[in-house]
């Protein structure tokens, strides 16, 4: 990376999903060593600490339109977003560390703000495409993506108070295998690039990821990268709440982060669900930490 200032920025969400526990991910990837791991590789690395989440009286509750706990994940989405355009300001590379994944509500939010043309590349085995009238559980974090398209209820996508932060021939999906049918209908519509399973079965992933890159970079200034860790298959990552089987492995990540690295594309990033709870011994906390270090640039030799 040509930024060798990072900012960390914990945001310990749990309310976009039903499991508890995934309040944990920032304190689990910290205790993995994710500071410590960027210092050794030369960065110098500002921990802002966590954004503060609120606690509804109920969980659960539909505040309005299928939207689960709609009120506090807007709140806290729009702190998220604030730091991280502060961050940037600043002159740092945001890293934002989940939490389930309705953070990428404000993280993009935060991101597009300070860019012409955002490119995103969405890491994980969900299409996160939904709106409250198409998501089977009124989970918001099946929803990020739609609402950074601009789709969605108006107090999610207006978070910023613009909309949209991302145009959907910016973006592309790599490792999808569980997606409903409204985010089929809106992939089509839209004309969205996505890499599901079988690509990355049949064309490896070096090819998926050489032609991912060329899809974001074509017309934009700067790239961020949402890693949701139930990309990876369950086995090498059993700590998230919605484990899908046939995913992608460790190695393969791995790579797919070296190649981020070599290409130098990326301008900010954030790894989400990780669930301490549900995880072995830290080992999806150990994985994503991993994960940061091939992406900014770590060498095994
Ligand atoms: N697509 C389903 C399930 C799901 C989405 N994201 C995760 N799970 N992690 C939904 O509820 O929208
Ligand atoms: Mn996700
Ligand atoms: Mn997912």
């Amino acid at each position: 990376m040509n930024n060798k200032r990072i900012s960390i920025i914990g945001v310990p969400m749990d309310l976009g999903q039903r499991r508890r526990g995934v309040d944990m991910g920032p304190s689990a990837i910290r205790y993995a060593g994710v500071v410590e791991r960027l210092e050794k590789i030369g960065y110098e690395v500002h921990d802002r600490g966590d954004i503060e989440i609120g606690r509804p009286d109920k969980f659960d509750v539909v505040d309005e339109g299928n939207l689960k706990d709609l009120n506090e994940v807007v709140k806290a989405n729009q702190a998220l977003s604030d730091t991280i355009t502060k961050s940037i300001g600043d002159g740092e590379f945001p890293l934002i560390l989940g939490g389930d994944h309705s953070i990428a509500i404000g993280t993009l939010a935060g991101v597009a703000n300070k860019s012409d043309n955002l490119g995103v590349i969405w890491y994980d085995a969900h299409g996160d495409l939904n709106t409250g009238d198409t998501s089977p559980s009124g989970n918001i974090h099946g929803m990020p993506l739609a609402v950074s398209l601009g789709i969605g209820h108006p107090s999610l996508t207006e978070i910023g108070s613009y909309a949209p932060k991302i145009k959907p021939e910016n973006l592309v999906l790599v490792g999808a295998r569980s997606l409903d049918e409204g985010e089929r209908e809106l992939i089509r519509e839209k004309g969205i690039k996505v890499f599901t399973m079988h690509e990355i079965d049949r064309m490896g992933m070096t090819k998926v990821m050489e032609e991912a890159i060329a899809h974001v970079s074509k017309n934009t200034d700067s790239v961020h990268l949402s890693l949701d860790l139930d990309a990876l298959d369950p086995h090498d990552a059993p700590g998230v709440g919605t484990p899908v089987i046939g995913g992608t492995s460790y190695r393969e990540t791995h790579l797919a982060m070296e190649m981020l690295a070599e290409r130098n594309i990326i301008t900010s990033a954030e790894f989400v669900e990780v669930n301490p709870i549900l995880d072995d011994k830290n080992q999806t906390a150990e994985a994503a930490v991993g994960l940061i270090g091939s992406l900014f640039g770590e060498k095994l030799l």
